[in-house]
């Protein structure tokens, strides 16, 4: 007996000074101070940080952008680095926050009321600075509004009766870290035969599941072998799940499944060039740039970007990534800017998996209210995210105690020349006219990646000159896989379902799906406008009327309650979608009427789904793929908007040499 108990106090003495020296050398967690934070190469920046390399982390911010002493100048400009210093000053010295622990969940400007802003011309004052704080204290959530200004904070509301605010950068590192200072844990790794040096642990869902979860703001930690590889997600300590709670670090529960899963091999799952032989690498083609010898078409004086026929407002927001506000286009007839868009962002992101099982079944993510689809925007990688010619925009952010830092290079702006065709006509020689009138498209990309641990989302605005605003979303990144003790197909019994696809040995890509939804606050001519459903129906004709037997008809109807508005896509009962300004003389026709949202400020959410059956190029990570939507003006404009544009000639053209095989 009292062998045993030695050796169980070797053992755990072990664990404890691994823990030690782990935590020591590979984690460190201390309170960064300011500068770190502003030039985001501190912890704190991102939990992710950590796994990247020390070069990229020592990235120099581009020193022409001054945050220091950046002032706002438009009613929607984001929160400054002097504002956001200024509110943690307000919020130290307020009672609230004097005596107990608390977080900054999320600090973003409180936009002014829409009249004033929409009133609001360059030149003008400002309207009172305010900030929005979703804070917690002893926790108790609460949403604050402050007038910078004022220096006072003006309204405190209790937050929502259930639901947690977004996590801190600060919740989601003390999460990965958090199951390490519990024993059990720490011996179920350990006798899994994992070194703790090679774990790395994620935050992976919140999610609600029972009474038992009720009044707790709880996650689920799952863990990985980093040992071979950078790609770690491609190895999952398969059926360990940590129930933590996210307030006292406490750990509630362990599910210690699936010790009979294999971790998958480290082989053939990393993706950095760096790591590729010489001979391996592969070269398919020529080097590939667009030039502007007379620089770019669009000007970014501040917030504001013009572009072409376009203006808008562009906003960094730790939340919803990228916000596109007071998007107007120039009318060619008049000359005058004509409003289309008050405000347009991604405003959830829902990914559920299709996986019932124990380590599984609460994965359903909500990608933007949880982690912060901002806040998980990485600096863009310039010349492969964005081209050559991309200006780049940096965020300003808040850490959970207030503190400012910038996300460097988070959006990029750029022109695009896809080779695409903008219109075009081409005569046939029957008529006798020799006709060959062509437009190039260019067009204007608004871009952001957010890396929300293993995936990563593009989101592309892109902006063309006939009045058409393509909203684009990419899906990259790593795939979340379980482990399994299958490394064939063969191995599989025909009954059993792996709620997915066999990628790799002992590696299944779980089934799942994307909800990218939009909010989307169309302001047509101004901000009374109504949402019409152009249903196209199949329309049956009789015999003595024509020798056609059916034809296509469009119907419209003109939404007059929200209930009215719910549309849910079906692939064979085709319709369009129109929000339009029924005081306009261009209108469509439809009856205006006085019901709740008609020729009402009425906002529109699309949701984009994607549905993802994980496939064996998704491995080990995955090619881009991506789906969209236009809003595309519709009897907006009196004729082509871009009727009048010049062809491309030759002699307007940069001069690039021919290489000699070309
Ligand atoms: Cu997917």
């Amino acid at each position: 007996m009292e062998e045993k108990s030695l050796l169980r106090f070797l053992f755990l003495m072990f664990g404890v000074l691994l823990l030690l020296v782990f935590t020591v050398f590979n984690l460190p967690y201390a309170t960064p101070d300011k500068a770190e934070l502003l030039d985001c190469t501190s912890t704190w920046c991102t939990s992710k940080n950590r796994f990247l390399k020390p070069h990229f982390l020592q990235d120099p911010p581009n020193p022409t952008r001054h945050h220091h002493s950046a002032v706002p100048h438009h009613p929607l400009d984001p929160l400054t680095v002097q504002e956001f210093n200024k509110i943690r000053t307000i919020l130290s010295s307020h009672a609230l926050f004097k005596s107990s622990p608390y977080a900054l969940h999320s600090i973003v400007l409180q936009e002014a009321p829409k009249p004033l802003v929409l009133t609001w011309q360059k030149g003008d004052p400002l309207p009172p600075r305010e900030a929005s704080v979703v804070a917690r204290v002893n926790g108790v959530s609460h949403v604050l509004t402050l007038n910078i200004d004022m220096s006072q904070v003006t309204r405190i509301e209790p937050g929502p009766l259930s639901g947690y605010p977004m996590m801190t950068i600060e919740d989601m590192t003390s999460a990965t870290l958090a199951p390490l200072a519990n024993a059990d844990f720490n011996r179920t790794i350990i006798e899994r035969g994992i070194d703790l040096t090679d774990l790395a642990c994620l935050p992976i869902a919140t999610g609600w599941f029972g009474k038992s979860e009720e009044n707790r703001r709880l996650i689920k930690v799952q863990c990985f072998s980093m040992k071979g590889t950078a790609n770690f997600y491609m190895r999952p300590i398969e059926g360990l799940t940590v129930l933590l709670d996210m307030d006292t670090k406490e750990v509630i529960q362990i599910s210690d499944e699936g010790r009979n899963i294999p971790i998958p091999k480290a082989a053939d799952t990393d993706y950095r060039f760096s790591t590729i032989n010489a001979q391996q690498q592969m070269n398919l083609l020529n080097p590939i740039s667009i030039e502007q010898p007379k620089g770019p078409s669009f000007t970014i004086e501040d917030h504001l970007v013009k572009w072409a026929n376009w203006e808008f407002h562009l906003k960094p927001d730790p939340r919803a990534g990228v916000i596109i506000s007071r998007a107007m286009v120039r009318d060619p007839g008049t000359g005058e800017m004509r409003n289309v868009m008050y405000k347009g962002f991604s405003s959830e992101l829902f990914v559920p998996y299709m996986d019932p099982t124990d380590a599984w079944y609460f994965k359903t993510y909500m990608d933007a209210g949880e982690y912060g689809f901002g806040l998980q925007a990485m600096p863009l990688d310039p010349l492969n995210d964005c081209p050559r010619n991309a200006y780049y925009m940096d965020g300003v952010f808040a850490a959970g105690d207030g503190t400012p830092y910038v996300r460097s290079n988070m959006i990029c702006v750029f022109e695009r020349y896809a080779g695409d065709i903008g219109w075009r006509h081409a005569e046939s020689p029957i008529t006798g006219m020799e006709i060959r009138e062509v437009r190039p498209k260019v067009t204007l990309v608004v871009r952001m990646a957010a890396s929300v641990a293993n995936y990563d989302y593009i989101v592309d605005w892109e902006f063309q000159t006939d009045g058409l605003i393509r909203v684009k979303v990419g899906l990259s990144g790593i795939l979340m896989v379980k482990g399994s003790p299958y490394v064939n197909m063969n191995q599989v019994n025909q009954q059993e379902n792996l709620y997915g696809t066999l990628l790799s040995e002992n590696v299944i890509g779980i089934i799942h799906d994307h909800y990218v939804t939009f909010h989307l606050d169309m302001d047509v001519d101004g901000t009374d406008n109504s949402f019409v459903n152009v249903n196209l129906k199949r329309e049956q004709t009789s015999p003595a009327e024509t020798p056609r037997r059916s034809y296509m008809k469009a119907v419209r109807n003109v939404a007059r309650t929200e209930k009215d508005a719910q549309v849910k896509f079906k692939l064979y009962d085709p319709s369009e979608f129109h929000v339009i300004n029924p005081s306009k003389k261009t209108r469509v026709g439809n009856p205006v009427g006085d019901r709740p949202i008609e020729n009402k400020d009425i906002v529109l959410w699309y949701t984009l789904g994607f549905h993802h059956v994980p496939c064996q190029e998704d491995f080990p990570i995955m090619p881009t793929v991506s789906s969209s939507f236009d809003l595309k003006p519709v009897n907006f404009f009196e004729n082509n908007p871009i009727l009048r544009i010049p062809p491309n000639v030759e002699k307007d053209l940069p001069n690039c040499k021919a290489s000699a095989s070309a």
